[in-house]
């Protein structure tokens, strides 16, 4: 059977934002047709109450259009994956790794520090991500509180089938992989980035990535303690010839489709 994806059909940024405790929890978006809407509605207010970080208080959802015209499409990186045996480990292969994408050791070390003891000036997690000189080291991103987040991409229902399909003989099928490489993907699109460093801030989930041009996305098992909640990602930028306006501009809000995934390479232990 045929299944075609008409190019041209209107899609629709479907977005939620939780908060519980007066403070934010998660937000989630999906770009799907308009016969989604309903379910993938369904989905993100399931997901927020049923966060591991407790259940949501209060939330928002919001539904606007797309314009066709305006979505850049896109592949997702090789995956990858390290099993290290703890995580002053996995932050050290990341430093590696980062220094291998051309960040400075400087701007690495400083980037791992900062995620650790919290990005936020209050010591938790910032909402979005810190945008670091790759040879300075330097924050240059307008908001330290916030960061920037990233929004409007999502991958096709193609895509996202092609993309189970490949991580399922490793257990890797699951909500956190799949939107972590469609933002990296996004990110290391985005005009002046070089690298992205995350990890998550759920106290369980303490895989985490580098991801670069040169390296794909690279998993690392453990890049954080266990029951931590402090999470965070830095993008490291070109200082030189920087367009932030232009960078900011691709990171919130150019839309991107990843409609294409690559290959995924069975773990294997580093040491
Ligand atoms: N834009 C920018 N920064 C964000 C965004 C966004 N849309 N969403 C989250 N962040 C920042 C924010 O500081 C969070 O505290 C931090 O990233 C972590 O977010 O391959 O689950 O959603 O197994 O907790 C990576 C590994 C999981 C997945 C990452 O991140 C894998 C994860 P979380
Ligand atoms: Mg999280």
């Amino acid at each position: 059977m045929l299944v075609f994806e008409p190019m041209n059909e209107v899609i629709y940024s479907v977005r939620m934002h939780a908060e519980r405790a007066g403070a934010h929890l998660c937000g989630a978006e999906r770009l799907v047709a308009a016969g989604r809407i309903e379910e993938t509605t369904a989905a993100l207010v399931r997901r927020a109450l049923e966060h591991p970080r407790g259940r949501a208080e209060a939330l928002r959802l919001a539904v606007d259009p797309i314009d066709p015209a305006a979505v850049l499409r896109g592949v997702l990186p090789e995956v990858r994956t390290f099993q290290v045996p703890n995580f002053s480990a996995g932050r050290e292969l990341a430093a590696r790794l980062l220094h291998q994408a051309g960040v400075s050791p400087a701007a690495g070390a400083f980037a791992l520090q900062t995620l650790a003891r919290g990005a936020a000036p209050d010591g938790r997690s910032m909402r979005g991500a810190m945008l670091i000189g790759a040879l300075s080291g330097r924050r240059l991103e307008p908001d330290g509180a916030r960061g920037v987040r990233v929004t409007r991409m999502d991958l096709s229902p193609r895509a996202e089938a092609r993309l189970q399909a490949a991580l399922a003989p490793y257990g890797l099928d699951r909500i956190q992989v799949r939107e972590a490489l469609v933002l990296a993907a996004k990110v290391m699109a985005a005009p002046g980035v070089i690298a992205e460093l995350c990890w998550s801030d759920d106290p369980d989930y303490t895989t985490g990535y580098v991801a670069a041009p040169a390296l794909g996305y690279v998993r690392i098992t453990e890049l954080k303690p266990r029951d931590d909640e402090r999470g965070g990602r830095a993008f490291f930028v070109k200082e030189e010839q920087l367009d932030m306006a232009a960078l900011l501009a691709f990171l919130e809000g150019q839309v991107f489709v990843a409609d294409a995934v690559s290959a995924v390479h069975p773990p294997r232990e580093w040491c």
